[in-house]
């Protein structure tokens, strides 16, 4: 009955311009790189922070919200129980800057002691504070930093899974590059673009109604898995075309067919939407993507302006969720 109650959350009063929208928090030094580079997006009402163990990575971050965990600064030795231990002095921050925001976002570069140590008392404090939809973005360590770090990293993602709401990995393994540092750089750029994007749904102004409660309704669609995947096309209507010709195999090579898309959620974007024949095009782009559904997948769809976009050129957005 409570959540039934909860289903249509009145968050208005709560945006816009609160800036209580939601707290991005990177936990570890690879995590606080990550939400540092994130200043550049300049979603409203979103702000940022930085936990780690180690004050010279910390030092290094341009963040005003960095936060010490433990008093030595010198890192946790990759001890993840000292860093569990550690992290239950640092509650009082961790409940403060999570406290009365709607959305609750943890990003955390498994394979290292702070992140791996501290994660699971953030999403519980997450919980505790009542934010509405808790979501967990996590790497997964790389083959060649060692097969036991990577098994330990996938064991504990599994445990972590039932705290979340929503959960976004990218897996090292899965990377083009040969080099670490390039795998990292893209794995930033990938989580970046995934937050921006997924936050900006509700954030960015929409032309026709895409809220908190549609947002809601995509994290918590019962699937098996709460994975969301995640692609961006940008180029010409043309271009956006060809390539929505089975959009789904973009997706991971889990998505076998079109039919394993459980909900999908499209966004369109353009500088300018005063053209009448390219607005027709850009939705005839969108119903083909709707075409490809199956019958019994949920899908919903946003169309916003962006005006850093170059004219007569178009972003499109999806986010699914699988049926396994
Ligand atoms: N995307 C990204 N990943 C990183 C970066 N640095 C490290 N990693 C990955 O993150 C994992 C964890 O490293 P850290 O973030 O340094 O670990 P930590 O949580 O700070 O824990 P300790 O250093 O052991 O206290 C590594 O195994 C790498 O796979 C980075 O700058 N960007
Ligand atoms: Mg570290």
């Amino acid at each position: 009955m409570e959540e039934n109650l909860d289903k249509l959350f009145d968050y208005r009063a709560l945006i816009p311009g609160s800036g209580r929208f939601a707290s991005i928090v990177g936990i570890g030094g690879g995590a606080g790189r990550v939400v540092d580079q994130m200043r550049k997006c300049c979603l409203p009402d979103v702000q940022l922070y930085a936990f780690g163990m180690n004050r010279k990575e910390m030092d290094e971050l341009s963040l005003c919200g960095k936060y010490l965990i433990g008093q030595e600064g010198l890192g946790s030795g990759k001890d993840r129980f000292l860093a569990e231990y550690e992290c239950s002095k640092s509650f009082p921050a961790i409940e403060s800057v999570l406290r009365g925001r709607l959305v609750a976002m943890f990003v955390v570069c498994l394979g290292g002691g702070t992140g791996e140590g501290c994660i699971r008392s953030f999403l519980q404090k997450a919980r505790e504070v009542g934010n509405k939809a808790i979501i967990l973005v996590a790497t997964i360590p790389h083959s060649s930093e060692g097969a036991e770090k990577r098994k330990n990293a996938l064991g504990l993602l599994k445990a972590l899974e039932p705290m979340a709401d929503a959960l976004y990995t990218v897996d090292y393994d899965d990377s083009r590059y040969a080099m670490l540092t390039e795998v990292y750089q893209e794995a930033d750029r990938k989580i970046i673009e995934f937050t921006d994007s997924l936050l900006g749904m509700v954030l960015r102004r929409c032309m026709i109604t895409f809220d908190f409660n549609d947002f809601r309704t995509f994290l918590q669609f019962p699937t098996p898995s709460k994975r969301i995947d995640f692609f961006m096309l940008t180029g010409s209507l043309d271009f956006l075309r060809k390539e929505v010709k089975d959009w789904w195999k973009k997706l991971p090579a889990k998505y076998s067919s079109a039919d394993e898309v459980a909900m999908a959620v499209f966004s369109i974007e353009n500088a300018d939407w005063s053209d009448d024949k390219e607005t027709t095009e850009a939705m005839d782009v969108v119903h083909e993507c709707f075409l490809q559904l199956p019958p019994d997948a949920e899908g919903k769809w946003g169309i916003y302006s962006d005006e850093t976009l170059l004219p007569h050129r178009f972003r499109l957005r999806v986010f699914t969720k699988c049926k396994r």
